[in-house]
């Protein structure tokens, strides 16, 4: 049976079309639901074994919410910073009663148990087992999945599932059936050659000394105990952080500035296995660069093996009324694997997030450009969430010179490009436009789609990078899951200041960010970065030039000046 899931393109395509007219579409027709390389299917699930499905309800009131987002992100609104609490954001998009009592009522008449929702009542996690679920959602059929290296199991459907013509209306869709969750990719490169001649004030690879003495941080830059600040990054996948790494970690590398050495709080569960180099990266980063404030780890390993950790993490957002202000991830999916149905909803989710004023920052990619051959030929590939409009997005630098602190230049693998999906936001409108139309060197046009949300919105340094990770220092560890909570760590410390003056918190950034037109950050105008490998673009995606460009964004961090810009009002 498992070997059905492995047949090639044309005839999936078929399959789904006969799936569609026997059953009436479901709500995902365009998802991809063949398990990415590496994953092997354990054939079919025993029609009693226990699974736990994730329901997405139909919202209301979004076209306001969108509009509020707009208003209290803007500075020059009269409701700049006047954010929703989570009760506030669930009186506008709770579904309708009649959404309700009908996906209930479905629900329960197919043997649904244990249904939990969450405080925005507009997901539920419900338990059954895979002959009930096979039941509710015809043409699912499940099977057991195990991926690269034997890690990892789940259980996912690699034929497409419906829903009853009456439930279409209520239910984005089911969570649970198709998506693989995501490996990192970050990486350890070789180390560059070192020319021992000249050795004066030469670093051997990134540290938060040289994060800090790159962006211009004191030792008196440090979160001061006295405001309600605190910051988080999620992991997932079988990704989990060891305290001893990080003790360890600040031992060896924290001595020049006030730190904390553990984290404040786990949400969810951490597993017992091996740290993981994401998780151990990520959170002695967040809490080297936003140094003294209080962090959370959520953890989203996928308890259940028909879960998806990043909609995990997602419906944990919704459930929690007092969450840290600066959220950092580096999860992403390519766009065109995912269902647009799945593309929309998740962007409300992090359109929910803005408007509570919290500040959402994701990985670009660690592909630059991208690649995806088509029927028609290449084309670049944008990542999700990456793309999304309402998260900000941090691309990755290097070193000039690799063993000195000195100007920033393309980390080559740094995300950027073009949603296919989502048109491009006005606040980013003139930035992008001013790079388009004076870019001398743009990629052929068929590669991109010039009017979608482009990213990233900003960078910092990706490459080289120090990691403590089952008690073992690792050098030259790169991507642009680095840069990420290295942004948002400052970040952090730019919200504690506005906090102990009385502000309110950043919030959604994009809007105000693009406004500043650069000021509070180091430009990054030299080199390209990686694409398609063929003839037509050489190998070569964008080029980042002066101002905003779609490889390093506006660029990387001088953090007395960022502090300046963003402080008032
Ligand atoms: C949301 O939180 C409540 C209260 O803590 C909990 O009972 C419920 O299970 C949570 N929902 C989900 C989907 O986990
Ligand atoms: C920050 O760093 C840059 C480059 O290292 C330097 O030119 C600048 O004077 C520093 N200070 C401020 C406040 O920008
Ligand atoms: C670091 O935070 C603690 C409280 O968590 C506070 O007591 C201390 O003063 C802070 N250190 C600095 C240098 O502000
Ligand atoms: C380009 O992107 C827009 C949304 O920004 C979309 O409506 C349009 O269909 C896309 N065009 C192509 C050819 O994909
Ligand atoms: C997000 C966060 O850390 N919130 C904290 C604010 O302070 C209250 C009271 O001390 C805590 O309960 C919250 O967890």
């Amino acid at each position: 049976m498992g070997l059905e899931v492995c047949v090639p393109g044309p005839f999936l395509l078929l399959l789904v079309a006969l799936c569609a007219c026997a059953r009436g579409l479901g709500p995902e027709p365009d998802q991809l639901f063949l398990p990415p390389p590496g994953w092997v299917s354990l054939g079919r699930v025993g029609p009693n074994e226990l699974l736990s499905l994730t329901f997405a309800l139909k919202q209301q009131n979004l076209q306001q919410l969108q509009q509020l987002v707009q208003d209290v992100s803007d500075p020059g609104s009269p409701r700049y910073g006047k954010y929703l609490t989570l009760e506030d954001v669930a009186a506008l998009v709770r579904p309708s009663a009649l959404t309700l009592s009908t996906v209930h009522k479905w629900l329960l008449a197919a043997g649904a148990q244990d249904c939990q929702t969450v405080i925005t009542e507009d997901f539920l996690t419900c338990q059954m087992t895979v002959q009930q679920a096979e039941q509710l959602l015809p043409g699912a059929e499940f099977h057991r999945f195990v991926g690269r290296l034997g890690g990892g199991r789940v259980v996912r459907s690699p034929r497409p599932y419906s829903l009853p013509g009456a439930l279409a209306a209520h239910v984005d869709f089911v969570g649970g059936l198709h998506r693989f969750p995501q490996a990192s990719s970050l990486q350890q490169r070789p180390g560059p050659k070192l020319d021992v001649e000249d050795s004066l004030g030469l670093h051997l690879g990134v540290t938060p000394s040289v994060i800090r003495e790159r962006y211009n941080l004191t030792a008196q830059d440090v979160g001061s105990g006295s405001s309600n600040n605190s910051q988080a990054c999620a992991q997932f996948l079988e990704q989990y952080f060891h305290d001893a790494d990080l003790e360890e970690f600040m031992k060896l590398f924290g001595k020049s500035f006030p730190h904390k050495v553990s984290v404040s709080r786990v949400v969810g569960q951490q597993g017992h296995g091996r740290a993981g180099l994401e998780a151990s990266l990520d959170v002695q980063y967040l809490m080297s660069a936003g140094a003294n404030i209080s962090t959370w780890v959520y953890s989203s390993p996928g308890r259940h093996e028909a879960q998806e950790p990043f909609l995990q993490w997602l419906l944990l957002l919704s459930n929690e009324s007092s969450l840290p202000l600066v959220h950092t991830v580096s999860y992403g999916d390519d766009e065109d694997s995912l269902s647009a149905a799945y593309l929309n909803r998740v962007n409300a989710e992090l359109m929910k997030a803005a408007a509570r004023g919290l500040t959402l920052l994701f990985a670009s990619g660690d592909s630059g450009a991208g690649c995806f051959s088509g029927p028609k030929g290449h084309t670049f590939r944008p990542s999700f969430p990456a793309s999304s409009p309402y998260v900000t997005t941090v691309g990755g630098t290097s070193f000039q010179n690799p063993f000195k602190v000195t100007e920033e230049i393309v980390d080559y693998i740094s995300g950027g490009g073009f949603s296919n999906i989502f048109p491009r936001p006005q606040y980013q409108d003139e930035a992008v436009s001013h790079f388009l139309g004076s870019s001398t060197h743009l990629p052929p046009s068929q590669y991109y789609n010039a009017s979608g949300r482009a990213y990233p919105d900003v960078a910092a340094l990706s490459d080289g990078y120090w990691v403590v990770s089952n008690h073992m220092p690792i050098p030259w560890v790169s991507g642009t899951s680095a840069s990420t909570p290295v942004f948002g760590g400052l970040l952090s410390l730019v919200n504690e200041h506005r906090l102990l003056n009385g502000r309110p918190p950043l919030g959604f950034l994009n809007p105000r960010l693009y406004s500043m037109q650069g000021s509070g950050l180091f430009d990054v105008t030299q080199g390209c970065h990686l694409a398609c490998l063929d003839d037509v673009v050489g190998g070569r995606g964008f080029c980042s030039k002066t101002g905003w460009d779609p490889v390093t964004g506006w660029g990387t961090p001088n953090y007395p000046a960022l502090l300046k810009a963003l402080l008032d009002p």
